[in-house]
């Protein structure tokens, strides 16, 4: 594993993934988001803590072009991407389905799964033509079973769990292991605040019960991109341990000093 592309790196668990790779010595790190600052400040405090390369894209995933156009300027030694870890995602809303928002559906399945779809196309290319890669994409709960008011949310991670089987079965043949993890709730994310267009009140989900933090899922990334070449995760289901199911939570109050960070 030499070079780790994240798309989302710019917070939660892109942001995680990055700390935790750019910790295990790989020489070439990619981060991608649309925040040129967040991904500036995230190379600087990365590199006060290890040596590695890395490599800045600013563009939107929900352009084909964009997309294209930033892997393009990769320089050419950082094009053979090794892992590929599609983590860009968010839910907007959580509405019933004749109050929901177009344009928040729109924004979920441009990103979640159009997004992802973009950049395996382009990425897996290269990784067919050497024979080796890893893919692993970033589902979720909401991809397992749906719930009240998730209904276009849930579909676009039901999209990402059915394209990392079908991905698979796709490039099985070719060398390149592909893989999901499917977190429940997670904190230390951006993910609450932007399901509900930044209305911190509403984004206190997590004041009665532990999720998993962004570094709980991260170090499972990295499990499954540093098993030897011959394994392949498909998937790992991970919740905090007072989660059972998308509505089954023990809120009866935060029972463990889990990590913040
Ligand atoms: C995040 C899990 O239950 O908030 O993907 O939709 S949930």
């Amino acid at each position: 594993m030499k070079t780790v592309l994240i798309t989302g790196a710019s917070s939660g668990i892109g942001k995680a993934c990055a700390f935790v790779f750019a910790e295990s010595g790989i020489q070439n790190l990619i981060i991608c988001g649309r925040r040129m600052d967040r991904l500036e400040e995230l190379k600087s405090n990365l590199l006060k803590l290890h040596s590695l390369e890395i490599q800045i894209l600013s563009f939107d995933i929900r352009s084909f072009d964009e997309c294209k156009h930033a892997l393009n300027s990769l320089p050419e030694e950082l094009k053979s991407i090794d892992v590929l870890i599609n983590n860009a995602g968010l839910a907007k809303g959580l509405d019933f389905i004749h109050e929901g928002k177009l344009e928040d559906w729109e924004t979920m399945l441009d990103t979640n799964i159009k997004g992802l779809l973009y950049m395996t196309k382009l990425i897996s290319a290269g990784m067919v033509s050497r024979q080796s890669g890893h893919i692993i994409n970033i589902c979720s709960t909401a991809g397992k079973e749906v719930y009240p008011k998730g209904n276009v949310y849930c579909a676009s991670k039901f999209a990402v769990d059915a394209l990392t089987k079908a991905i698979r079965q796709d490039l099985v043949s070719c060398g390149i292991r592909v893989s999901q993890v499917a977190p429940g709730h997670v904190e230390n994310t951006e993910f609450a605040l932007n399901r509900f267009d930044g209305d911190v009140e509403r984004s206190k989900i997590y004041s009665d019960f532990n999720p998993l933090t962004a570094k709980d899922v991260a170090d499972a990334i990295y499990f499954i991109a540093s098993r030897p070449a011959h394994v392949n995760i498909q998937d790992i289901l991970m919740m905090g341990t007072q989660q059972a199911s998308s509505t089954v939570i023990d809120r009866s109050g935060r029972n463990y000093d889990a990590p913040t960070s």
